[in-house]
């Protein structure tokens, strides 16, 4: 039991999650040791990776449906439930300006809207949106990770 804690307590510092505290632990030890043997075997181990991984991508839709509602409050002037190129373009340049880096060009922006705008509508939608949100969530997190 110490060394799946010891095992779990690295993974989850790994993965940016606070450190459980033993009794945590031993509530999520006694579900996933499900012949109670006192040992985690692989398929238990393979269950509680399942429910992990499921969890976080969970988390992390609920994070993107979030920031999805928050550009679209602020950059979605009309209200008409898309961005357009014009509505797209300064939610554009305001993240580049975020990651401290000048506008687009307009070859660069068109190339970008065209590149995410998949019905080629013309406009943004939600679900194309999240697409690159994703992206650039993953795009940072590769940025941010120590390992190198
Ligand atoms: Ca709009
Ligand atoms: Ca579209």
């Amino acid at each position: 039991m110490n060394e799946t804690f010891t095992f779990l307590k690295n993974f989850l510092s790994n993965q940016g999650i606070a450190i459980p505290t033993m009794s945590v632990f031993s509530r999520f030890f006694e579900e996933f040791d499900i012949n109670q043997d006192g040992y985690i075997s692989k398929p238990e181990m393979a269950n509680f990776f399942r429910k992990f991984m499921m969890n976080k991508a969970v988390a992390q839709n609920d994070q993107v449906s979030d920031i999805i509602e928050r550009i679209w409050h602020k950059y979605d002037i009309d209200r008409s439930g898309y961005l357009d190129k014009r509505e797209t373009f300064r939610f554009v340049k305001d993240v580049l300006a975020q990651e401290r880096r000048p506008p687009p060009t307009m070859l660069q922006f068109n190339r970008f809207f065209d590149q995410y705008d998949r019905n080629g509508d013309g406009e943004m939608s939600k679900s194309e949106m999240a697409v690159f949100v994703r992206n650039f969530m993953s795009t940072k997190e590769r940025l941010q990770s120590p390992q190198r």
